[in-house]
């Protein structure tokens, strides 16, 4: 049983155990409603999962990030593997075997029934509705032109990046990572959300692929829990309570907060240059 913390800055990884059996058993929060089988995780910035991985062969397993990598320039696809750490496995039998009881995906009607108090709220309207975008000023013209031919493919997850050199062309000054507030037009601090204790809050966020420079952002919520109810109009089949949100390019996701801290607390992207460049927005919530 592994816990695994993705604690890099904005890389998110694609976790493979030398191709061993592996099942999905808790996402940042909880347990899911059941357990899943897998052939890799994929994790976030600040996502954190618990998984167990059944070793029945007597040989080295490689902890990899196995990915595909883009080519920003030609849009093409490229096989990337990065080994992280070896496993070794010895002869010996473990005691006990839990091989028999690995196979069974268990069922935790623990969190199916803490989940079916809130189905009643799933299909309610939004209640916020954010745009993740950005926004540049004073960019030197050339660097501009860089960062468009940059972004000439994007896919939906940004495994790799093309150009690290972009990021170190550009300041917090230069550029605003972008919360939009489509009800009210607010941005970012800006925004300043007032919650009740027991209010369960549906957030729809938005990471819109028109934006100047179009990349997935891990959205974190401070003090609260909350579900992934929806993405891209696909009800989610199978939820845990969770806190932080990877939001891939041009995706849609619905989040439902259950409020129960009281509080100021912020929200924000948890890539820390996002971050920094004004990703976060704060609200608050009233006993
Ligand atoms: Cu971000």
């Amino acid at each position: 049983r592994f816990s695994l913390t993705n604690v890099a800055n904005t890389r998110t990884f694609n976790l493979v155990f030398g191709g061993a059996k592996m099942k999905v058993v808790a996402g940042d929060v909880s347990k899911y409603e059941r357990e899943q089988f897998v052939e890799s995780v994929v994790i976030a910035p600040a996502e954190r999962y618990i998984v167990d991985v059944y070793f029945d062969e007597e040989r080295e397993y490689a902890i990899t990030n196995s990915i595909q990598s883009i080519d920003h320039f030609r849009g093409v696809f490229v096989p990337e593997t990065h080994h992280l750490g070896t496993i070794m496995v010895g002869s010996e039998k473990a005691e006990p075997d839990f091989g028999s009881q690995f196979v069974k995906a268990l069922e935790f009607e623990d969190v199916q029934s803490d989940i079916a108090d809130f189905r009643q709220y799933f299909d309610k309207q939004p209640d916020h509705n954010l745009r993740l975008t950005v926004e540049v000023n004073d960019l030197p013209r050339w660097i501009v032109m860089m960062m468009e031919v940059d972004t000439l493919f994007v896919p939906p997850m940004e495994w790799n990046d093309a150009m690290p050199m972009m990021n170190w062309l550009s300041s917090g000054e230069q550029v605003d990572w972008v919360l939009l507030d489509e009800d009210t037009g607010r941005k970012s601090m800006d925004i300043n959300w007032n919650w009740k204790v027991g209010d369960v809050v549906k957030i729809r966020i938005f990471n819109d692929p028109k934006s100047f420079h179009p990349m997935n952002h891990p959205f974190h919520i401070h003090g609260q829990r909350f579900l992934v109810t929806e993405m891209d109009g696909q009800a989610n089949p199978n939820m845990a309570w969770k806190d932080t949100q990877i939001i891939p390019v041009g995706s849609t996701v619905e989040l439902l907060v259950d409020v129960t801290n009281p509080g100021k607390w912020m929200a924000h992207c948890h890539i820390a240059e996002h971050l920094h460049a004004g990703m976060m927005l704060s609200f608050t919530v009233d006993e």
